[in-house]
């Protein structure tokens, strides 16, 4: 039976008289990424079932939703499924659609990091933009061939794409891209936009501002800038180079970002959305809650190295989310530090686990696990 909580789409009636619930079924692009995982803990949570498309790696990369996994061989208990797929290849988007028949699709694949977009911007732009084309694509000629319509689409734009317009950003404001990642998401939003207007889709943009959690990758600079407190408190490093510490960003809660992006698909008709805290901080505010925490003083620690700074910058973002709280309801709950001191406390304890295994001649002290 299904909890009160859970989202149906409809109910019948078995040979025995028991009601059946059929589920809700979203399709998830990277889930295993840090908003895959908290989106799938969150429609989960609803009595969504929620499938994964998930890419072919040399290494396991499912570290992030492994603690919801269930093998499928349990098949009346697991309400995740993965399957392999990619942004990339047109033809496995489709076929999985045909499959799985999802009332949701949320696309949030990407390559999601801006300074690497700078190293790889033909890839950038295949994933980010034309990616976001290819899974709309496959969407519309989905409910063509079925006549599904009532499937409903969320496309994870961001605020790089106001890149250089200045704070405060909102919907109304316009983009100015500041690297190949941000130009392929205005691309994204646009398809997106273009597809709600020529096919009547329902297609949402979330245009959210930063967020982060003891999920967020290593190598963007809140994480970073975390992992480094938790090693250096233990021991286990000394120094963190970092870039610009002057980029100011309005920085929430990777939790609660993702019941907006759920809110957003829930409406009556679909419209585009900036999700933000209205709170901006500068890098070097971030260092001076993360370090003064546990104690530290981040100018002991921190080293400038030039090869951190962009070709170009984006400066200062401060979201203007009035409309995604009137309509949606939305509203941030972790607040910046308390944000910082999640990551802090999260990390501490990771890099106590590191240095057991340090101490015990398992790991040298720079590898990472
Ligand atoms: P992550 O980088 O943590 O996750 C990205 C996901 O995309 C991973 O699951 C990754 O797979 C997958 N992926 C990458 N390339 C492909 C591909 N070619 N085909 C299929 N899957 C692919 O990002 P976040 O979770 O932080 O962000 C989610 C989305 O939201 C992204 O689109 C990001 O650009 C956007 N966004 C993020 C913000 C943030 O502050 N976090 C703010 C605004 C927008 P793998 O695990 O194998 O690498
Ligand atoms: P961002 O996040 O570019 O805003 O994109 P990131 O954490 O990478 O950078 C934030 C700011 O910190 C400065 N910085 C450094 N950044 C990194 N990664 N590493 C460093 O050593 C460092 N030193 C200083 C950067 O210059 C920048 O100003 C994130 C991603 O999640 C995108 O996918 C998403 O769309 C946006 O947030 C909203």
């Amino acid at each position: 039976m299904a909890s009160e909580n859970e989202t149906t789409s409809k109910s019948g009636s078995t040979d025995n008289g028991e009601v059946a619930v059929v589920r809700k079924i979203a399709l998830i692009t990277g889930i295993t990424g840090q908003d895959g995982s908290y989106l799938t803990e969150f429609l989960l949570e609803k009595g969504y079932e929620v499938h994964g498309l998930i890419r072919r790696s040399s290494n396991f990369n499912t570290q992030r939703i492994n603690h919801i996994y269930i093998d499928p061989h349990n098949a009346h208990k697991a309400r995740m499924k993965l399957h392999y797929a990619d942004l990339s290849d047109a033809s496995s988007l489709r076929r999985w659609l045909d499959i799985i028949l999802p009332d949701e699709v949320y696309n949030l694949a990407a390559q999601s990091h801006v300074a690497v977009s700078f190293e790889i911007p033909d890839y950038t732009a295949d994933v980010v933009a034309t990616g976001a084309l290819r899974l709309l694509e496959a969407v519309r000629s989905h409910i063509d061939a079925t006549g599904r319509s009532h499937i409903r689409y969320y496309q994870a734009g961001s605020s790089e794409m106001f890149g250089s317009t200045p704070p405060p950003q909102s919907e109304t404001t316009p983009f100015h891209p500041r690297s190949p990642y941000a130009a392929s998401k205005c691309a994204a939003h646009w398809y997106t936009v273009n597809y709600r207007e020529a096919y009547g889709l329902y297609a949402c943009n979330g245009i959210l501002f930063n967020h982060e959690s003891p999920r967020r990758g290593e190598n963007f600079v809140t994480r970073k800038i975390t992992r480094a407190v938790g090693r250096i408190k233990i021991g286990l490093q000394s120094k963190l180079f970092l870039g610009n510490l002057q980029a100011s960003r309005d920085w929430g809660f990777a939790g609660d970002y993702v019941e907006a992006m759920w809110m957003m698909l829930q409406q009556e008709k679909p419209d585009d959305y900036v999700v933000a805290t209205e709170d901006s901080h500068t890098v070097e505010e971030f260092l001076e809650v993360a370090f003064g925490y546990v104690g530290l003083n981040w100018r002991d620690h921190v080293v400038i190295d030039k090869r951190y700074f962009r070709p170009t910058e984006v400066d200062n973002l401060k979201g203007d989310s009035n409309k995604a709280r009137k309509v949606l309801g939305w509203k941030p709950k972790v607040g910046f530090e308390q944000l910082v001191k999640m990551m802090v406390d999260e990390d501490v304890e990771l890099a106590k686990r590191e240095k057991v295994l340090v101490d015990a001649g398992f790991m040298d002290a720079q590898q990472q696990p």
